[in-house]
């Protein structure tokens, strides 16, 4: 059922607590996961994992030789992430709607940075920022593939 609709990766980073309130402490996974699900995307992989450096580099490549690309990397590689596959209709416009801007004080209120995050070094959430970079993001972190199956509210939420 699924030729037309996008995918996008996302990537909810659970920071260990050494420094600002995290994912995991202030349980934010199943609230991140079930706006998406209400919304009526698919979600078609999901795994916690830890990220190796070179995975984290391989990711974030485009920021190389940024300044704040070393930190970025190690942030990304502290602590286990929950990787996400979602797809649907724009689902990749959709999805950097509701995580909201990069910078969490020019995030709305509603969206996920909005809501629970504060600087930008520790924003919460990836998302694919382009259908052609989701692409690229599944084969790097779901390199086993993905789950295909048709939820029985379909007709409801797809016309
Ligand atoms: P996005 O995650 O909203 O797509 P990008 O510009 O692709 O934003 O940047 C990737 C990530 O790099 C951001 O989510 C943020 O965690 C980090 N980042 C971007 N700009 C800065 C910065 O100026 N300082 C620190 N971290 C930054």
């Amino acid at each position: 059922q699924s030729e037309n609709l996008d995918t996008t990766v996302l990537l909810l980073d659970l920071e260990k607590a050494y420094d600002k309130p995290d994912g995991v402490q202030r349980g934010l996974i199943a609230e991140i996961i079930s706006r998406f699900e209400k919304k009526g995307f698919y979600l078609r992989g999901m795994k916690l994992m830890d990220v190796k450096k070179a995975l984290g580099e391989q990711h974030y490549a485009e920021h190389e030789g940024k300044p704040f690309f070393p930190g970025l990397v190690k942030y990304i590689c502290s602590g286990p992430v929950v990787a996400m596959v979602w797809e649907g209709p724009n689902v990749v416009a959709s999805g950097r709607q509701m995580i909201g801007a990069t910078k969490p004080h020019e995030s709305a209120a509603g969206t996920i940075r909005g809501d629970y995050a504060l600087t930008v070094g520790r924003n919460l959430i990836h998302g694919s920022d382009a259908v052609e970079s989701a692409k690229k993001e599944i084969a790097l972190w779901f390199p086993e593939g993905l789950s295909q199956w048709k939820s029985c509210q379909h007709p409801w939420i797809y016309e």
